[in-house]
């Protein structure tokens, strides 16, 4: 392999410098470089598809149909041996799948992180076996005995497709709608890294997201917030193959899906190819090329397919769907398609037909070279560029964030955390070009929107900040789809009680350990009037029991800032940043203490002597046990306030850090938090309290919610009054 990266390379090398020879200007030189790497991927593409066209015709080489059942023996067979998996979607588009594969995507199955390769995304995710196969036959490092063993503990080739970025999974998919709305993140990544990079004559940035979904994520509403948001915002590259079958589990689909789907697609703004068929090579291909010939539009491939095709006696039924096909029909399958060789074991020719890592790995090879040339011409633009694909934070990102939180302390304001949260956005974003988001239509009151916001448009995506309108969920999935792609850190806002809605795709960023910031204000019953509708009560404790979220409740602007920084530099996991409506007040704290916020739990207030209780808050109720705690010790008990803005942080922390902040010893202990209780047992420990809301909230101003709740200095003093043994 590595020798052909490098004849390649010596070969653009070698035409670079003929061309330059003759050229009358260094500027020339370049120029040619780029004429090579653009043309020559184009022209192999034509080159490949004449030959495969002949091979289908030559004798001995192995036809399309032939390609494609490989794809179909595979699945149909893994799917016999796991005993379990779903054969129906592969079979019916393996046809499509050859065509795109062989033909069109632009990969290099050695370098499955190349920046600049297509990106193909399997919304239907229970086709797994289809990409497995794909990943399998191109020559991506997926074995055989990895397709044997589908489904089975400890393999990667799991029931649906688990993000792997290192086997080419670019996503996990299975979860309905969610893959084609990663799929528009994917695309207005790229695009708005392509405005941000590419320069006259260099596209470094240039590249297609390619999308396969069925009934399934047609049906899930995320599919409609995520294609309307992609033909508004004019993501030409995204193309997207629905597998028009007219099967879902239940069956034939004209009882709950009647859909005018080209119709509704053409209502977004994308192109449309309507009764493609699904099995006709030529047709998909001539479907591709008015594609990718439509550059403002998405485009939706409407493809009619027989599920379960090549299955004589299930094609075409529900039963094919989920369920093996069973020996029999494997078998008389292998009989009507012609596919004589034995279950895992594919024909040399078929093999080396779909190979696809010499043209991978020249591909990239010419890529590499518009790049060296890119950054002679444009250094300091290459140097940006590879930091941010790199996922690295600037040069002295450390110190920058320290000052800026010491600055924001020293300021010493009182205020709503959802307005130190766009101080610490207008801080810190200056520094992060990578960093994009918006809000779903609360811009205002969110304060999502920084000073250095620029909006992204159909027509200009060169900015950072988007408007996703009111769609939660669609704005969660596409943010992944965003932090999938690479270059860009995303983050998004809304209302916390509305983290319901997006709920499934918070999940996939802390199952993918992924990187995703979620702005959510307003949150808690000191929203007031808006009343229960809009007050979160058992959102913040559901967050917190999500594996791998990360969830902040800062109690002024410091810990506000310092949970930006933290969420800013995890790139392995989501972060909540879960932020008041209404204003508190800043918290005096010396170095030491501001350094301990990153720990997630700290002393904020200590008693003179040892402690009689330990008082825990978080977020606005911090405030009000640092008032109780002043009142108790006027009454001679010594409360210490521990403000716990992240338990999971904290409890990740040595034992000996968390019982210097939590001595075992002292057991009279109140957690006050304006949410639901049942989290905080494990701190307060049976002799301990927990003040908190259970029930739903109710619409009056926020003052008298507090204090109807329970949420009030004399409440915690008599509440801890009650527990100290003194
Ligand atoms: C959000 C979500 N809901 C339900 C399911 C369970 N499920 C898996 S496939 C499927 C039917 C999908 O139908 P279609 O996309 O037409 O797939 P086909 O049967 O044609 O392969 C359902 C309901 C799921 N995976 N995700
Ligand atoms: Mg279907």
């Amino acid at each position: 392999m590595m020798q052909l990266v490098t004849i390649a390379g010596q070969f653009a090398a070698w035409w670079t410098a003929r061309l330059a020879a003759s050229a009358k200007n260094p500027e020339n030189a370049r120029l040619a470089t780029v004429i090579f790497a653009v043309v020559s991927h184009n022209e192999r593409r034509q080159a490949q598809k004449t030959s495969m066209s002949q091979q289908a015709n030559a004798a001995g080489q192995p036809a399309r149909r032939d390609l494609a059942n490989a794809i179909r023996a595979l699945s149909m067979d893994a799917v016999q041996a796991a005993n379990s998996g779903h054969p129906g979607a592969p079979m019916g588009m393996a046809d499509i799948a050859e065509v795109l594969w062989n033909d069109y995507l632009k990969h290099n199955p050695a370098n499955p992180r190349w920046p600049d390769r297509d990106r193909f995304v399997l919304s239907n995710g229970h086709a797994s076996m289809l990409l497995y196969s794909l990943l399998h036959l191109t020559g991506y490092d997926v074995s055989m005995d990895e397709l044997r063993n589908f489904r089975q503990f400890g393999q990667r080739t799991a029931g649906h497709p688990e993000y792997e970025p290192e086997m080419g999974v670019e996503t996990t998919t299975g979860p309905l709608g969610q893959g084609v709305t990663n799929a528009v993140g994917m695309a207005l990544a790229e695009k708005m890294l392509a405005a941000r990079f590419n320069r006259e004559g260099f596209p470094v940035v240039d590249h297609r997201t390619w999308v396969f979904l069925g009934d399934g994520c047609l049906m899930e509403g995320i599919s409609h917030e995520a294609c309307s948001l992609a033909g508004t915002l004019k993501l030409g590259k995204l193309i997207a193959f629905y597998d028009d079958n007219d099967i879902s589990i239940d069956g034939d689909v004209s009882g709950w899906f009647t859909d005018d789907t080209p119709g509704r697609f053409e209502s977004y703004g994308w192109q449309v190819m309507r009764d493609v068929d699904g099995h006709d090579s030529a047709a998909v291909a001539a479907a591709i090329d008015a594609a990718t010939a439509e550059t403002g539009k998405p485009t939706l491939i409407c493809c009619k397919t027989v599920i379960g095709y090549g299955a004589p006696n299930k094609q075409g039924s529900a039963s094919t769907h989920g369920a093996p096909l069973g020996e029999d029909e494997v078998a008389a399958a292998r009989e009507a398609l012609g596919w004589d060789y034995p279950p895992f074991e594919i024909p040399s020719a078929v093999a080396t037909a779909w190979d696809a890592r010499e043209r991978g790995a020249s591909d990239e090879a010419a890529w590499a070279e518009l790049l060296g040339a890119y950054a002679t011409a444009h250094p300091e633009l290459a140097k940006e560029f590879g930091r941010r694909i790199n996922g690295e934070l600037p040069e002295g990102w450390a110190s920058f964030a320290d000052a800026a939180i010491a600055r924001i302390d020293a300021a010493g304001a009182n205020m709503a955390t959802r307005k130190a949260s766009l101080v610490a956005l207008d801080a810190f974003a200056p520094e992060l070009p990578e960093l994009a988001g918006g809000s779903a239509d609360l811009t205002g009151s969110n304060l999502t929107k920084h000073a250095d916001s620029t909006v992204v448009t159909g027509d200009d995506a060169s900015g950072n900040y988007i408007y996703f309108g009111v769609r939660e969920f669609g704005m969660t999935a596409i943010c992944n789809g965003m932090a999938l792609h690479g270059g860009i850190i995303p983050y998004s806002g809304t209302f916390l009680v509305f983290s319901d809605y997006a709920r499934n795709a918070l999940r996939m960023a802390a199952l993918m350990q992924i990187q995703q910031i979620l702005v959510y204000t307003h949150d808690s019953i000191g929203l007031g009037e808006d009343g229960p509708t809009h007050q979160p009560i058992e959102h913040v404790a559901s967050l917190r029991l999500m594996p791998n979220m990360r969830v902040w409740r800062p109690c002024d602007t410091v810990e506000t800032a310092v949970a930006w920084r933290d969420a800013l530099e995890r790139r392995d996991g989501p972060t909540s940043l879960v932020l008041t409506r209404q204003g508190v007040p800043h918290q005096p704290r010396d170095a030491e203490q501001i350094g301990s916020i990153a720990r997630g739990g700290y002393v904020l207030r200590d008693s003179a002597g040892d402690p009689d209780a330990i008082l825990i808050a978080t977020g606005s109720e911090v405030a009000l046990a640092v008032a109780a705690a002043e009142r108790l010790a006027a009454e001679g008990i010594g409360a210490r306030v521990v403000s716990m803005p992240c338990t999971s942080v904290f409890e990740s922390q040595a034992a000996e850090y968390q019982d210097a902040v939590l001595p075992p010893a002292v057991s009279a202990r109140v957690v006050v938090e304006a949410g639901a209780t049942g989290g905080w047992w494990r701190y307060a420990g049976s002799s301990g309290e927990v003040i908190g809301i259970d029930c739903f909230g109710k619409s009056a101003p926020a003052g008298e919610l507090f204090e109807h709740f329970g949420f009030s200095v004399d409440n915690v003093v008599d509440t801890t009054k009650s527990i100290v043994t003194k």
